[in-house]
């Protein structure tokens, strides 16, 4: 029999690098895709083309209890992984009250869902650094109190939160990963990173004349997704659910980001970019720098890719989106995301 995992946020960067990982090893994969995406799978689904007939998609809301009972019910999968959210930043400081229910409420319907009609199912929730917020020490681990200070940081404390009483309380096999920012070519355009990478090669063919940006200075713990996405399928294949700190354990500035992705196409970053005051965050937390060492000893994880290789990947894959034959779904212009 093949294990059958359950993945939410499906078609996003992780849930579909995810998918891949667990075809791999021979699972039955479901997800669960929106409406919206099922109507448009050219653009919605375009990172899931290369697998799309050997997955099952299942259209709900994660908003819909309801729907999520039907899934759980019909397909009763040996774990789940807890992927989708409102997850760009930015956006939480501007719809507080929409992100904050969607993603706590999210979370429960599926653990009580999951209790009632699927209880031996492992579970497997996508916590953040944003946790950490303006964390009190540096670097931060699974033993620093988290502080968030956005929206969207709260609304992942209380999902962590609820993961550890369903452990608790129901002594559920559940676990979160306390993610660091993960990058690949399949990151959204609104992230700081794919839209440096894109904005670059454009400049480069002549498509675009600068890049508009906020705050250069502001660092993050940078990782590559596909490494995340192996923290993930380890946590849930420990000896016993916990919480793991994943992170690549240094930081880097956007503007080291920008400089090392411009020269790639032997561009010199400073000479197309501009600032915008209004890409500004409104809180800007102090850095944040993870330390993976529980994972990397308890889980045997260790990232494969470095700074580096991740900007290298990255900037080739947007080249090719620009080759000859490809679909023009592939390419979207990065708006002005902060
Ligand atoms: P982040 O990622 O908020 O850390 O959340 P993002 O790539 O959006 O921002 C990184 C940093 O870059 C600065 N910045 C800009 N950001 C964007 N998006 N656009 C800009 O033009 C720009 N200029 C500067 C930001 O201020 C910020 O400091 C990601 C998400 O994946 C979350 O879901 C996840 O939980 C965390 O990482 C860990």
């Amino acid at each position: 029999m093949h294990p059958r995992a359950l993945i939410t946020g499906l078609a996003g960067q992780d849930g579909s690098y995810l998918a891949e990982l667990l075809l791999d090893k021979g699972y039955e994969v479901h997800g669960i895709v929106r409406r919206t995406s099922i109507e448009d799978t050219e653009h919605k689904l375009k990172n899931l083309h290369a697998i799309l007939d050997k997955i099952h998609m299942h259209v709900a809301s994660l908003d819909n209890v309801l729907s999520l009972v039907r899934i759980i019910r019909n397909i009763s999968p040996d774990e789940c992984y807890h992927l989708a959210a409102s997850s760009f930043v930015s956006y939480s400081f501007e719809d507080e009250i929409s992100i904050l229910g969607n993603n706590v409420n999210s979370t429960h319907y599926l653990l009580a869902a999951l209790r009632e009609f699927a209880p031996s199912c492992k579970f497997y929730f996508s916590g953040s650094s944003e946790m950490f917020g303006n964390a009190i020490n540096s670097p931060q681990d699974e033993n620093t109190p988290f502080n968030p200070r956005s929206i969207y940081g709260i609304s992942k404390v209380a999902g962590f939160q609820l993961v550890k009483n369903y452990r608790q309380q129901y002594g559920f096999f559940a676990c979160s990963g306390i993610l660091y920012n993960h990058e690949s070519q399949r990151r959204g355009y609104e992230f700081v990173t794919r839209k440096i990478v894109s904005s670059a090669v454009r400049i480069k063919f002549g498509l675009q004349e600068a890049v508009e940006l906020g705050n250069l200075e502001a660092r993050r713990d940078w990782g590559y997704a596909p490494d995340y996405v192996n923290a993930m399928w380890l946590m849930m294949h420990a000896d016993s659910p916990d919480d793991y700190v994943i992170a690549s354990g240094e930081t880097h500035s956007v503007k080291e980001f920008a400089e090392a992705a411009f020269a790639h196409l032997d561009l010199d970053f400073n000479k197309y970019a501009k600032i915008n005051l209004d890409l500004f965050r409104p809180t800007e937390n102090i850095v944040l720098r993870g330390n993976p060492s529980k994972a990397m000893s308890m889980l045997k994880w260790k990232p494969t890719k470095s700074f580096d290789d991740i900007i290298k990947e990255m900037v080739e894959g947007e080249i090719k989106l620009y080759e000859p034959g490809r679909k023009t779904s592939d390419l979207l212009t990065p708006g002005d995301s902060k």
